[in-house]
């Protein structure tokens, strides 16, 4: 008989995806594709909505494309959810939603950050919770619904991958992972900050009870398992709902001196770690401890990711000129290294729309030439990339005192094979590319680990995948000087 399958739908910031893996019943990896396969059952566009000058995710729109690809993966073992961070929806008492969930890009949070600093100064917060401030982060999300007739009529609330579940089974919970973006679990307890909670006046009964990657979350409803022709009881299983958790779980890594950096929307670079690393050093240099599967602690920064790419690409189809992502990256590979860079960190890249001219006007401030056409800005983006990764890969080393000696690029963005190999000069170390879905192999393989298919650590599921896959390898070319030079300017320019 055929191996069990497992349908892992990913909700993305660019795309949502049903995708389905097979795991075999060895427990390691020998037998090659045998060992474990990937089929991709389902993809849908993931597109924002203004509306009413706020930015919402189209999030039924999204439930209709997770109905879409579970039918369309016909008999599954189980089910696992993961998607971006952050984000969620409220429940009134009847379980109904209420409100529409809103886009982590929207401004609504403008303004917040200070009004949460007056009560837990940015040290006693990072002190608390060892993550890294970025402007959209759950509690100043909170802060801004303060006082709303939303959140006030608000019984529940659940992350966005713990609303899709609950959709699907009827049962609530908050799944840990995603639950550490939030800004209000202590990374050590792994368990809620009521310090944070009290001093915010945020209510912690608000979210149902904390799931740990691997447990049980319910079976799919009957009205569900009819809307997707499944006959038999299908369980939902908790896997790393953060999709970056997931997708830290999906790095072929050979053994625990590697770096990784997944690439969508974001890049996400830092280190797996066993314990948080919370000092006023890693506060100053943005680095967050994120919750990981099996007790790990991800240790990494948000760099800006190829939403720049993604947003210039938008921008420039608005305006007639739809360029093709492989001319322009055959182009900015042929166009003059590290010109102009920007700092890919930096907020002011957060919001939607206009990003040609915000990348131009960063470059102008920054008394850098400005990129003359789309080319010669997708060079400017890449180089920039680059360049934040490597800022990372050697601040995560420095900042946990853990040496590295590759750089594994999992997401969409190891598609690119420019921007690993900048990747790789920059930080002078080789690049393992793939897999591209690493965050929906990570959720299959947890479930898969569930349900008695594979069994072992995270050293093993890694051993699945290097088994199984094919990877690309970049080794780090060209003197590392320019490099070197160039970090140190954007250095200068995140510090000034
Ligand atoms: P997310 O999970 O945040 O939605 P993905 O991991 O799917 O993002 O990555 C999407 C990005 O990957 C795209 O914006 C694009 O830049 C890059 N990408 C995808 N396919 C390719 C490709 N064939 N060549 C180059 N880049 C690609
Ligand atoms: C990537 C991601 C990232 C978060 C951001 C909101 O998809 O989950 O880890 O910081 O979205």
């Amino acid at each position: 008989s055929s191996p069990p399958a497992f349908a892992a739908v990913d909700l993305g910031a660019s795309s949502g995806r049903v995708i389905l893996g097979r795991v075999g019943t060895g427990r390691t990896g020998r037998t090659g594709t045998d060992g474990l396969s990937l089929t991709e059952v389902h993809r849908f566009p993931n597109r924002p909505v203004r509306l009413g000058g706020t930015l919402h995710w189209d999030i039924l729109g999204l439930y209709r494309g997770v109905l879409d690809g579970l039918r369309k993966a016909g008999e599954v073992a189980s089910v696992g959810v993961d998607s971006w961070a952050v984000d969620y929806g409220l429940l009134d008492a009847t379980g109904a939603l209420l409100g529409n969930p809103v886009h982590y890009r929207d401004s609504r949070t403008e303004g917040t950050a200070g009004r949460v600093a007056a009560v837990l100064p940015p040290p006693r917060l990072y002190s608390l919770t060892g993550l890294q401030h970025l402007p959209f982060n759950t509690v100043y999300q909170l802060t801004a619904a303060r006082g709303t007739p939303q959140l006030g009529a608000a019984q529940r609330l659940l992350l966005i991958p713990d609303l899709i579940s609950y959709w699907l089974t009827g049962t609530a919970g908050t799944e840990l992972t995603n639950a550490s973006t939030t800004q209000l679990v202590d990374p050590r307890t792994r368990d809620w900050s009521r310090p944070v909670a009290d001093a915010l006046g945020i209510d912690l009964t608000l979210f149902p009870p904390l799931r740990i990657p691997g447990e049980p979350a319910g079976e799919l409803l009957p009205g569900v398992r009819e809307a997707t022709g499944h006959t038999h009881p299908v369980p939902v299983t908790a896997v790393g709902s953060h999709d970056t958790a997931s997708a830290v779980v999906g790095v072929p890594a050979a053994g625990p001196d590697f770096a990784y950096i997944a690439t969508g929307t974001w890049s996400l670079a830092g280190l797996e770690l066993d314990a948080p690393v919370i000092t006023e050093a890693s506060r100053r240099a943005n680095f967050t401890n994120e919750l990981g599967v099996d007790g790990t602690v991800r240790y990494l920064r948000n760099i800006m990711g190829l939403w720049l790419l993604q947003e210039c690409q938008r921008s420039w189809e608005s305006e007639g000129r739809p360029y093709e992502l492989r001319e322009l990256l055959r182009g900015a590979a042929e166009a003059a290294p590290l010109r102009s860079v920007v700092d890919a960190g930096d907020p002011r890249f957060i919001a939607p729309d206009r990003m040609p001219a915000r990348i131009a006007e960063a470059c102008r401030d920054t008394g850098q030439p400005v990129p003359r056409d789309a080319v010669e800005t997708v060079r400017c983006v890449l180089d920039s990339l680059a360049l934040a990764h490597r800022r990372a890969v050697e601040d995560a080393q420095r900042l946990s005192g853990r040496g590295v000696s590759a750089v594994h690029v999992v997401g969409g963005g190891a598609h690119n094979e420019l921007l690993c190999q900048l990747t790789a000069d920059a930080c002078g170390l080789p690049v393992v590319a793939g897999p591209t879905e690493a965050a929906a192999l990570g959720n299959v393989l947890v479930q898969a680990r569930t349900a008695g298919a594979v069994h072992g650590g995270l050293a093993d599921l890694r051993e699945l995948l290097r088994t199984a896959l094919p990877l690309r390898h970049h080794q780090p070319a060209g003197p590392q000087q320019a490099w070197r030079r160039a970090a140190e300017a954007v250095s200068a320019q995140a510090n000034g």
